[in-house]
C-alpha cells in the first residue's frame, strides 16, 4: 500500500495526491507537518526525511521524499509513459518546467505568498513585497507564451507531471491577493485544467 505522509493543505503534498489520483492508485495519506497531530521534527520522522517536511512517501521498502521525485517515481514505477512520455526528448520537456517549478518559479513567489498570504512576520520588506510579486508575475508570463505555443499543455499535446506542478502553482497565483496582468492562454488553460477532477480535488480546491 502506497502511504502519503503530509497534509492535505500542503501544495507538495497536493501534487502526490493529484498524481496518485490520475494514475489511480489506492493510497493512504496521513496528516503530518505544523498544524497537524503528528510533528516532522521527531526522531522518527528525521529518519524519513532528515529535512523535516512533508510530503514523505512510503511504498514497501521505498521512502521517498522530494514532491517531484515521489511524482516521477509513481508515474516510472505504476503506469510508465502515461504522465511522464519514455522517450529521452518528450520525457526531458517536461522535466525542465517541473525543475523549473521547484527552482525558478518557487523562489519566484516565496517572498509575497509568506508576506501577503501567511502573512509571516519575517517577510515585511515591502521592496521585496514588490520585487517578488514582479518576478512572479513575469515567470508567469513565461507559461502563458508557453502554452501559446502549445496551445493544450505544458509540454505538448498530453497532460504530464509538468501539468501538476505548474497547475498547483497557477491555482497558488491566482488565489493570492496580488495585482496580476491578464493572461489569456493561462486563463484557457484553468479551464481546461478544471475539466478534470483530479484538478478540481487537489488543484483549484480553495487552499493556496
Ligand atoms: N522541496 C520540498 C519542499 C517541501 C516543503 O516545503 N514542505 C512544507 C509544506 S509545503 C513543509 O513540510 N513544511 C513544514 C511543516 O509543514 O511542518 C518538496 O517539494 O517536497
Amino acid at each position: 500500500m502506497i502511504h502519503i505522509l503530509g497534509k492535505a493543505s500542503s501544495i507538495n503534498v497536493r501534487k502526490v495526491l493529484w498524481t496518485c489520483a490520475e494514475l489511480q492508485l489506492d493510497c493512504v495519506q496521513t496528516e503530518y507537518g505544523s498544524g497537524t497531530p503528528h510533528a516532522v521534527n521527531t526522531p522518527e520522522f528525521l529518519q524519513l526525511n532528515p529535512n523535516g517536511m512533508v510530503p514523505v512517501l512510503r511504498d514497501g521498502d521505498v521512502v521517498l521524499w522530494e514532491s517531484n521525485t515521489i511524482c516521477r517515481y509513481l508515474s516510472n514505477r505504476y503506469q510508465p509513459g502515461t504522465l511522464l512520455p519514455e522517450s529521452a526528448t518528450q520525457k526531458a520537456q517536461v522535466e525542465k518546467w517541473m525543475d523549473w517549478q521547484a527552482t525558478e518559479l518557487n523562489n519566484a513567489w516565496r517572498y509575497a505568498f509568506m508576506a501577503m498570504v501567511r502573512q509571516s512576520p519575517d517577510y515585511r520588506d515591502l521592496m521585496a513585497i514588490e520585487r517578488s510579486i514582479a518576478q512572479w508575475n513575469r515567470m508567469m508570463g513565461i507559461v502563458d507564451q508557453q502554452l501559446k505555443k502549445t496551445g493544450a499543455w505544458m509540454a505538448g499535446e498530453q497532460f504530464s507531471l509538468a501539468d501538476i506542478v505548474i497547475g498547483l502553482s497557477l491555482n497558488r497565483w491566482k488565489m493570492s491577493p496580488i495585482d496580476r496582468p491578464h493572461l489569456a492562454f493561462v486563463d484557457a488553460y484553468e479551464q481546461r485544467l478544471m475539466e478534470r477532477e483530479a484538478y478540481r480535488l487537489y488543484g483549484a480546491n480553495g487552499v493556496a
